[in-house]
């Protein structure tokens, strides 16, 4: 039976919407509706192409996904090459270039050449064909000459439109991209791969290539590809571009994704200048790119510089110094931190990597070590990205000698000799001299001294490190004791540094408690854990005294960071150095809350809460209750004033009917903190 007129209507009009928004999301990174309403739309056209499969069409947004398997790759002759790019890898190269250009376009001095750039995506290059606005065929770049037909895999990638947009897109179309993974996407798949045991993939450029390469469209729909369209190929005569920019244009108004970082520069000078700010943004762009891509703008220009080999003359590409570099592992030691967490570092023969020497790399820590099975004489992979410290990404297996030493924890701190403790099921191992160990102390005080906790400035790490050195400095506290002399005498220090120095420490004693106590360098007390302290306790004598039960009910405090609370501060030498830190002069302003505590509706009542509420979360209700001056607590005791039972509550509630403790249920807790 065919359908009838109106709902073939319809059918396209569902296809038009689900197109637009598919541009808005995928191309544009600017969506109108909400995943669920997107949904509903495809959903409602899936449901009639089922009804009346005679509608279906290959350019449908739902035939993403091919249902079957190939057996094999088609091959597909590229009648346009796909050309590769000719690379220059310093500031020289590319003014070579520049000049060639120029010569051969016999331009004089001062006429400069201007150039489209964008960055150099790592990832798989891929020609596709539209016939009449419609994806027919996609082929991967191969030798350039022939490739692998990856229609079906190619469909199944959202910011590839199957239909191009407008009306004025030409007959023939072949347009050239790089297909990548973002990093996120990358990440979270070798995480799962991870989780699942599966094989997880060496780099994003990896991961693109191996998921466009499927036999399985219903494998590479799962993988997060994108692309960025970088050139044309074939297109129909007709158009009117008369540069590269034009070129790219015309792309974005048929649909097609060509990358935001795309720009116009005149002369060689601003190409450098691109490069260099490319280079600085990399690390905060959301995919891998390994340089920049340099065209000659004009397309006359173009084709009178014609190509060499299977490189266009007009276009090279200006790459990163190589992240990632091979060399042999001489020695692995152990780097005690602030927590005494041992940390393997390998000294490695010096490298150039990521554009600097690197003679250090992180293991990270033991399961690491052993995962990766790193031995001392071992040929390694170092990977250096941007400013992230240097690690080691993987042993070269076949290159291990026959004399290749393993690597064994040792079973004392190697800086002050205390007994190793490795918790069983944990990866961290740490020394268990605590402040006894200067690792350990150097590395609390440059934690105390950092900007984010009590911000003094000037006092650096190589301070920190002679301060303990010399005996001068072995707590915090000692710190506001420090004279002109102690400091002047240290290597390298100018008498005007120490007296900033000694300002610096003034001007720190005026802090906030959250800082102070982010600055002690409790175990798992970050800055957020310190301020929600901050703000439930105001005061840090009621802070020092408060049980793990009370310590609970503030948010994100759980039986973990109350225990480390509750242990540091029950330690005499931590309470000794505080009490010396406050007599130095540190002080912080006691914040007023709006109402006196006292005076709040809930002061000085006692909340348990069990079994599952409905209306609102447990933290919610938790902050609710605070905020009427309640305290919540963990367990049902002699001074709990109520027990809150929601659904299926448990021993708690049990316990609350055994001592007489006044239950009441959700909705009368609603009642109570209702504003
Ligand atoms: O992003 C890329 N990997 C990329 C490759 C960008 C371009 O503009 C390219 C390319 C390969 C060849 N342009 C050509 C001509």
């Amino acid at each position: 039976m065919t359908a009838p007129r109106k709902t073939k209507l319809h059918v396209e009009e569902l296809r038009q919407q689900i197109r637009y928004h598919d541009h808005l999301y995928h191309v544009l990174d600017d969506p109108e509706l909400s995943d669920a309403r997107y949904d509903r739309l495809l959903r409602e056209l899936r449901k009639l192409e089922s009804e009346h499969p005679d509608l279906i069409t290959d350019d449908s947004p739902t035939q993403r996904v091919g249902a079957e398997p190939v057996k094999a790759f088609n091959q597909i002759h590229h009648r346009l090459p796909m050309l590769s790019l000719d690379n220059a890898f310093d500031e020289d190269e590319l003014r070579n270039f520049d000049r060639r250009l120029r010569d051969r376009l016999k331009l004089d001095d001062s006429e400069k050449v201007e150039y489209a750039a964008e960055p150099k995506l790592d990832g798989l290059a891929v020609s596709i064909l539209y016939q009449d606005g419609k994806l027919v065929r996609a082929a991967t770049r191969g030798d350039g000459t022939t490739g692998e037909d990856v229609t079906h895999n190619i469909k199944t990638i959202h910011a590839i439109p199957l239909q191009l947009s407008g009306s004025k897109y030409p007959p023939l179309l072949d347009v050239r991209g790089e297909v990548f993974m973002p990093r996120a996407g990358f990440d979270e798949f070798n995480a799962r791969a991870r989780r699942n045991e599966e094989k997880e993939f060496i780099n994003p450029r990896n991961a693109a290539a191996g998921s466009l390469r499927q036999l399985d469209p219903r494998i590479t729909a799962r993988r997060p590809l994108n692309i960025y369209f970088y050139g044309i190929g074939e297109i129909s005569k007709g158009h009117s571009a008369s540069t590269h920019e034009m070129g790219m244009q015309l792309l974005r108004q048929w649909g097609l994704k060509v990358s935001p970082e795309l720009a116009v520069l005149s002369g060689v000078d601003q190409c450098l200048a691109y490069y260099a700010a490319i280079f600085e943004k990399r690390v905060s762009l959301p995919y891998d790119i390994d340089g920049v891509v340099f065209k000659v703008n004009s397309l006359d220009y173009q084709e009178m510089l014609g190509f060499v080999a299977r490189a266009p003359r007009w276009a090279i590409a200006q790459k990163f110094p190589a992240e990632e570099e091979t060399t042999i592992v001489k020695d692995v030691e152990f780097q005690v931190g602030r927590t005494g967490a041992l940390t393997p570092v390998a000294r490695l023969d010096p490298v150039f990597v990521g554009g600097v020497t690197v003679s250090n790399a992180t293991l990270h820590n033991m399961d690491e070590l052993q995962r990766k099975d790193v031995r001392i004489g071992d040929t390694v992979v170092v990977r250096r990205a941007g400013d992230v410290i240097p690690e080691i990404v993987s042993v070269i297996k076949k290159k291990r000698p026959g004399k290749s030493r393993k690597v064994r924890l040792p079973a004392k701190c190697p800086v002050c000799g205390s007994d190793v403790e490795r918790p069983e099921n944990e990866a961290v191992a740490r020394c268990s001299g605590g402040l006894f160990c200067p690792a350990q102390r150097k590395e609390a005080i440059k934690h105390f001294a950092s900007r984010r906790a009590m911000n003094i400035d000037g006092m650096g790490d190589k301070i920190v490190d002679q301060l303990v050195e010399t005996g001068v400095v072995e707590t915090v506290a000692d710190l506001y004791k420090l004279t002109l002399e102690n400091l002047s005498g240290l290597d390298r220090m100018a008498e005007k540094s120490a007296g900033n120095i000694l300002n610096a420490l003034e001007k720190s004693k005026q802090t906030k408690l959250a800082r102070f106590l982010f600055a002690l360098g409790i175990r798992e007390v970050g800055e957020a854990t310190a301020l929600s302290l901050s703000a439930y306790f105001t005061d840090l004598d009621e802070l020092m005294e408060a049980d793990e039960e009370a310590l609970m009910t503030v948010q994100d405090v759980g039986t973990v960071v109350a225990s480390h609370v509750r242990t540091f501060f029950q330690q005499t030498h931590n309470k000794e150095i505080i009490d010396a830190l406050l007599a130095a002069g540190i002080r912080w302003p006691v914040e007023r809350k709006a109402t006196p505590d006292d005076q709040l509706p809930l002061a000085g009542k006692t909340f348990v809460l069990t079994g599952t509420l409905n209306k609102l979360t447990r933290d919610q209700a938790k902050s609710r209750l605070h905020e009427l001056g309640a305290k919540v607590s963990g367990s049902v005791s002699r001074k709990t004033d109520f027990v809150v039972a929601g659904e299926n509550p448990g021993s708690k509630h049990k316990k609350a009917l055994d001592m007489g403790v006044f239950v009441i249920d959700e909705e009368a807790l609603l009642q109570l903190i209702s504003k």
